[in-house]
């Protein structure tokens, strides 16, 4: 009995908290992960960006845990998503960059990062970009639109459908199209055009910026997309309200849930194309809309967590910030990014950017923040988001079930700064896939060439017919192929792949 009464305080303390070596962290924080889009290693003020500052960001590093060798899992949008939200590494469902009217991904039931929060005793939201494909095989945009996040363990969502550069150019709430007039239904399609549909490449007129051929299709506030869209003219997105938009909701959704815990997922669509920033960002760059988007996205950063501080929720919550690919320049719309970067690299000193096998194709702004909890400074720990599921996991107290999140670890002592141990062994996935070993970077061979499409965004793919190893130790720019001096290096990560490929690593 005296046993039973001395240790149930122990059992409660103990159920708050998780042990992690030297000192205990409060268990269920909340938990926001910002996630901008096609932001570079080097497009924020900390790492070196010229022509643009990141105030609001920076002093997320400062105050909080920088990750120099922190990765997004592929060097494209979809295939990152699907790795966070899953612990899935993308291969192993084939995920490539959706079209906007493709069925969900993550099919209903899936275990995701969210479910795991729910079942801790998280509300759990999404707002912004999603591009993880939305009902069964054909959407009525019309009616209620599932399968999507509320199928897989968000309680809210309110979502750009796929990205801001495709059909449809409306936001989704929860099941519907928000502000949809019932007489005036909307129509997408990915395979032809829509009658009396003006398209971009045939009314350049109706444009305020112009494109190439493959986002020349429907024209929704004066810009055009890729895909054809009739209809939903009252409840057609302005692109230069993304900003205040996404953050009202956001913002509203903390305000809501500021009694339990929470987890956002908070998916910027800055600043992927079309970059059309809202006038109070024009201009705050040297670079045109690529540089002011970065602006806007830190804006958004900053409002949120000011909400945080003002409800007091902020030395409770659990900041992640990172992006879902690497940087490009051109990516399909004439915003002038390549003329005015000046002396801007977004890649910072690594290879390559978006699509790209090079290290900058995944290595992003990685950055932790939680006052008080965190130890701050910098860690070269090779980290990967894939991780985050397996991680957060630990700290809000949930098991893994077997099969679940096959490929995340948990590293939370490393997320938190507690440990300097990265992760051993850990792919990125481009149109090939490379494997890290600690500082040894292996590029599988590929038998193709890129897509058409990738020859004028100027990037190198990091493609090569031939095998390619790097040290990343001595050459972090991925200049050096030792692949012939190291053959047993080679042998040994190939064999890496196999396993990966045909295990899981749980
Ligand atoms: C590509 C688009 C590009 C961008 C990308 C998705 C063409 C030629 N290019 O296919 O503009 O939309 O898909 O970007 O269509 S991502 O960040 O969502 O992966
Ligand atoms: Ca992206």
């Amino acid at each position: 009995m005296k046993l039973i009464l001395y240790s149930l305080p122990l059992a409660v303390f103990m159920s708050f908290c998780t042990p992690k070596g030297d000192k205990t962290v409060p268990e269920k924080p909340n938990i926001v992960i910002f996630y901008a889009d096609d932001l570079g290693f080097g497009d924020i003020g900390i790492q070196g960006a010229v022509g643009v500052e990141t105030p609001c960001i920076d002093n997320l590093a400062e105050n909080g845990l920088r990750f120099l060798d922190g990765h997004c899992s592929a060097a494209t949008c979809t295939p990152s998503r699907y790795s966070l939200l899953t612990g899935s590494y993308a291969f192993r469902n084939n995920a490539a960059i959706l079209p906007g009217d493709a069925p969900a991904l993550i099919r209903p039931g899936s275990a995701t990062i969210a479910s795991m929060f729910q079942k801790a005793g998280y509300k759990t939201g999404v707002v912004g970009k999603w591009h993880l494909g939305l009902g069964d095989g054909f959407v009525n945009w019309n009616e209620e639109i599932k399968p999507g996040p509320l199928e897989i363990g968000f309680d809210y969502c309110f979502l750009i459908p796929a990205t801001g550069d495709r059909v449809p150019c409306v936001f989704v709430e929860n099941h519907r199209v928000v502000g949809l007039d019932p007489n005036d239904p909307i129509t997408v399609s990915y395979s032809e055009r829509i009658e009396n549909e003006p398209v971009g490449m045939e009314h350049p007129e109706m444009l305020k910026l112009m494109a190439d051929m493959q986002h020349s299709e429907a024209i929704v506030n004066g810009v055009s997309r890729i895909g054809h869209m009739q209809g939903g003219e009252e409840a057609r997105w302005v692109d230069e309200d993304f900003a205040d938009v996404l953050v009202n909701k956001a913002n509203k959704f903390i305000n809501s849930n500021k009694e339990e815990p929470f987890f956002l997922f908070f998916s910027f669509h800055d600043i992927h194309v079309p970059r059309v920033p809202h006038s109070r960002f024009v201009g705050k760059s040297t670079m045109g809309p690529r540089g002011d988007a970065i602006c806007q996205m830190d804006w958004c950063t900053g409002e949120i967590v000011k909400t945080l501080e003002e409800l007091g929720l902020d030395k409770n919550t659990l900041i992640i910030f990172s992006s879902d690919n690497g940087p490009v320049l051109d990516d399909g719309y004439f915003d002038q990014a390549e003329e005015l970067i000046g002396n801007h690299n977004p890649s910072g000193i690594y290879r390559g950017g978006k699509y790209s096998a090079f290290e900058a194709g995944t290595r992003v702004p990685t950055i932790v923040y939680w006052p008080g909890e965190i130890k701050t400074g910098v860690s070269n720990a090779l980290v990967t988001q894939v991780d985050l599921y397996a991680s957060l996991a630990k700290l809000v107290g949930q098991e893994i079930p077997n099969g679940d999140a096959p490929d995340s670890f948990d590293m939370l002592s490393t997320w938190l700064g507690r440990s300097t141990n990265g992760r051993k062994v850990m792919l990125e996935e481009a149109f090939t896939i490379a494997v890290r070993d600690g500082n040894w970077k292996y590029i599988e061979p590929v038998k193709s060439d890129p897509p058409a499409w990738f020859a004028n965004k100027r990037i190198e793919s990091g493609l090569s017919k031939e095998v390619q190893l790097y040290n990343l130790e001595n050459d972090s720019g991925e200049q050096k192929n030792v692949a012939l001096k190291y053959p047993e290096k080679v042998k040994e990560m190939q064999q890496m792949l196999i396993e990966i490929r045909k295990t899981g690593i749980r």
